[in-house]
């Protein structure tokens, strides 16, 4: 079996822990999500893990032989910051501006030009490591908001390297997104990525529709065509280590601890809350949930307590510490307003635990009451229900989490809604053990199928080469090689065809149809090549034919119409048309339910052809042109079936047309006329162009303008300027 490649991963901050102590140091590894699910990675390929290994500030020789401890033990390599822009990058930029904005907090947010050029100069630092590591073959995975600019910088050093970048934050929706003074930089920093990964879908769609509104940049089933790569964008919602969970409620150590909490709290239930301290997870508002539940529900004073873990964070940093005040102040209020002597509401903790100490809370609480604001994932949900393989329990969780999105048989809430929460915690509360496993057990079977580990496979999986299906043509990229076999191929042959397309194959397309005449230039080149004795020219597009005759009557070449419902032959006037006399019928019966799309799709329109009609939506709002597009396919479907008439969709345009009548068909004319062709070019861009490819013979020289797409065509070419210089080459032959 071939070997697996090596797998270099890349985050702000090595998951080792480095302490200084007399002559010496201490490492530990640090636990986490990813740290955890990467474990069972590297038990199957070489893996790597770069990134920054802590604060202190150490000397040369200190460096020295941390590096070396950690590239032997660790397998990790560290990257030390200089302390002066680690600051600005860290606190400033991405804690400061990233990381309120894509919560959606921008009131939050700050924007600082040093703090930006920093993030990028740190970004740089972190690119030159990758550099001195990076062998060819490697997949590089980088990870979250601090190393957004590192793709694009990788991919400019490396350009054939694999990289994934995975965001473990939410991406705000564009309307938020767009605020960022630097967005455009940011988005093209991460294109340089060859896969890039959301927790969910709503925060791909936010990233793609971005793209769309910032950069002009389609997608296409989550396929982002940049340059001549392509850039695919998914959903891998992180898991957690069930079996680790499992099992850790088994130990010794686990058992004890969770004895002498219940000890401690007797047979009062509890409710049970873990956060960072931070302004995103909604640590206040939930405490004045809990005090109104307490005001509400007199019955379960004394019966129940609410256990609040709070781990510190950026302590340095003002509005931390404000945060810090405000918490403090409201547990106080609401301890001293409901509390009763032998009964504390609520028991606060603001530290961090011990593993097996976390894990007995989990273990012990009745309900996990998890509403955050807005938060990437939460593994806290998650670890919850793992703590608890019975399916006991309740778990609350804030709608906003992306847990959410796949723990719908929780007690959903909005984390806004101080009274929603008092009465899903009355539910918790009372909920009976039947009810619990009930909805437990699905979510338990989903977090089992899709844990951390098939996470990491999984995304490890869609960055590595995939294989073509067998039936699936791999088109060859024309290269220089390629591109003069077909000059020789076509200098040596007596009788050329020359299938050409218009839009989007020999000019770019535009955003009215109108303006996407010929120039002067185009008009030389096909001429001249019209001229050619040996040569076969043959326009073949979708426009009507009024519009082909306009542009490109006078070149001397064969006009094909509509796909092929209009044909006008270079020796001819006179256009036939290939149609029925039943188009009249079935157009009148259609013409009301496009029209309705038009209405109700501003900036979109409907043309009228011989054989077809088609709803163009170019110019619509793209997302609305999208969704409507396909609500009118479906529409569509229902009414024709058992017609003579097909959809097709072409590049923003839905359009039915008379079946037998298409672009295939028209080329056969010229293929199976009495004329042999020694050398045949067949170019086109889109799916009506498909039906030509087909029907093309073995010796032909199809190709498709526009990378990585599937299509029947054996070549292609990244664009229409590639495509044009191409032309100009057998125009001077
Ligand atoms: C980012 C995103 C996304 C907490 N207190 C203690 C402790 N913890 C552990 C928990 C859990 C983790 O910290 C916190 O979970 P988060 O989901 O908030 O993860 P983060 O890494 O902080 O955040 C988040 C995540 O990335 C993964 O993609 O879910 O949305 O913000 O694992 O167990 N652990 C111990 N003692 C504590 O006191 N031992």
């Amino acid at each position: 079996m071939a070997k697996e490649p090596r797998l270099i991963v890349v985050s702000n901050r090595l998951p080792v822990e480095i302490e200084r102590t007399q002559g010496g140091f201490t490492y530990h590894p640090a636990a986490g999500g990813v740290a955890t699910s990467l474990q069972s990675v590297r038990k199957q390929r070489e893996m790597l893990w770069l990134g920054w290994p802590g604060t202190p500030v150490w000397d040369d020789k200190d460096r020295r032989s941390i590096e070396r401890h950690l590239v032997k033990e660790y397998d990790s390599v560290p990257l030390f910051l200089p302390p002066s822009d680690f600051d600005l990058y860290y606190e400033g930029f991405s804690n400061g501006t990233i990381w309120p904005l894509f919560h959606y907090f921008p009131q939050n947010a700050h924007y600082e030009a040093r703090e930006w050029n920093a993030y990028k100069e740190i970004n740089a630092l972190f690119r030159d490591k990758i550099l001195e590591f990076a062998q060819p073959g490697d997949l590089l995975w980088i990870h979250d908001y601090h190393l957004m600019m590192l793709p694009a910088l990788v991919r400019e050093a490396l350009p054939e390297a694999k990289i994934g970048f995975f965001l473990h934050i939410p991406f705000p929706s564009s309307e938020l997104f767009r605020m960022l003074p630097w967005r455009e930089e940011i988005l093209q920093g991460l294109l340089g990525s060859d896969l890039i990964g959301f927790h969910s879908h709503g925060y791909a769609r936010h990233f793609l529709s971005s793209l769309l509104r910032l950069l002009g940049l389609e997608q296409e089933f989550g396929r982002v065509i940049v340059g001549d790569r392509a850039v695919r964008v998914d959903t891998f919602p992180i898991g957690v280590d069930v079996n680790g969970f499992e099992s850790a409620m088994q130990t010794e150590a686990v058992r004890k601890e969770l004895a002498e909490l219940q000890e401690e709290t007797q047979d009062r239930k509890i409710v049970l809350t873990v956060d960072r301290l931070d302004f995103t997870k909604g640590i206040v508002e939930r405490l004045e949930s809990f005090d109104h539940f307490l005001a509400e529900n007199p019955d379960w004073h004394r019966r129940v307590t609410l256990i609040s873990l709070t781990v510190p964070s950026r302590t340095g940093v003002p509005e931390y510490q404000a945060l810090k005040k405000e918490v403090d102040e409201a547990v106080g209020r609401i301890n001293g307003r409901h509390g009763k002597p032998g009964w504390v509401p609520i028991w606060y903790m603001y530290r961090f635990l011990p593993f097996d100490r976390l894990v007995a809370l989990y273990g012990a609480a009745d309900v996990a009451l998890v509403t955050p604001l807005r938060d990437g994932m939460n593994l806290v949900a998650k670890e919850y229900l793992a703590a608890h393989p019975d399916g006991t329990g309740v778990l609350i969780l804030s709608e906003t989490a992306g847990a959410a999105e796949e723990l719908g048989e929780a007690l959903i809430v909005n984390p806004h809604d101080t009274e929603q929460i008092s009465e899903a915690l009355l539910h918790a509360l009372t909920m009976s053990e039947s009810e619990q496993v009930a909805r437990n057990s699905p979510m338990l079977a989903r977090l089992r199928r899709y844990d951390v580990v098939r996470w990491a496979e999984d995304f490890l999986g869609g960055l590595e080469p995939e294989i073509a299906p067998a039936k699936q043509q791999v088109q060859v990229r024309l290269d220089k090689a390629g591109i003069n076999l077909l000059l020789q191929a076509y200098r040596s042959a007596k009788q050329r065809l020359l299938l050409l397309d218009y839009d989007g194959t020999m000019v770019p397309f535009a955003s009215r149809p109108k303006e996407a005449a010929p120039d002067e230039e185009l008009i030389t080149l096909l001429t001249r090549l019209a001229e050619d004795k040996k040569n076969t020219v043959v326009i073949i597009s979708g426009r009507d034919r009024e519009t082909l005759q306009d542009w490109l009557g006078g070149i001397g070449a064969s006009l094909v119409a509509e796909h092929g419902a209009q044909i006008r032959r270079a020796a001819d006037t006179k256009w036939s048309v290939q149609t029925t006399e039943a188009a009249d019928g079935w157009k009148s019966e259609l013409r009301p339910l496009l029209e309705l799309y038009v209405d109700r799709t501003p900036g979109s329109m409907l043309e009228e052809k011989t054989a077809s009609m088609a709803w163009h939506y170019r110019r619509a709002e793209p997302e609305l042109g999208d969704l409507r597009a396909k609500q009118l396919m479906e529409n569509l479907e229902g009414v024709i079936a058992n017609t003579p008439l097909v959809i097709m969709q072409g590049s923003k345009v839905v359009e039915v047309k008379e079946s037998g009548i298409g672009k295939g068909r028209a080329a056969r004319r010229w293929l199976d006329s009495d004329t042999i062709y020694d050398f045949i070019l067949a170019t086109g861009d889109d799916v009506t162009d498909e039906e030509m490819f087909e029907v093309m013979p073995d010796g032909a020289w199809s190709i498709r303008i526009g990378v990585d797409r599937r299509s029947a065509a054996k070549y292609s070419v990244r664009g229409t300027s590639a495509f044009r210089r191409l032309l100009h080459s057998l125009g001077d032959r």
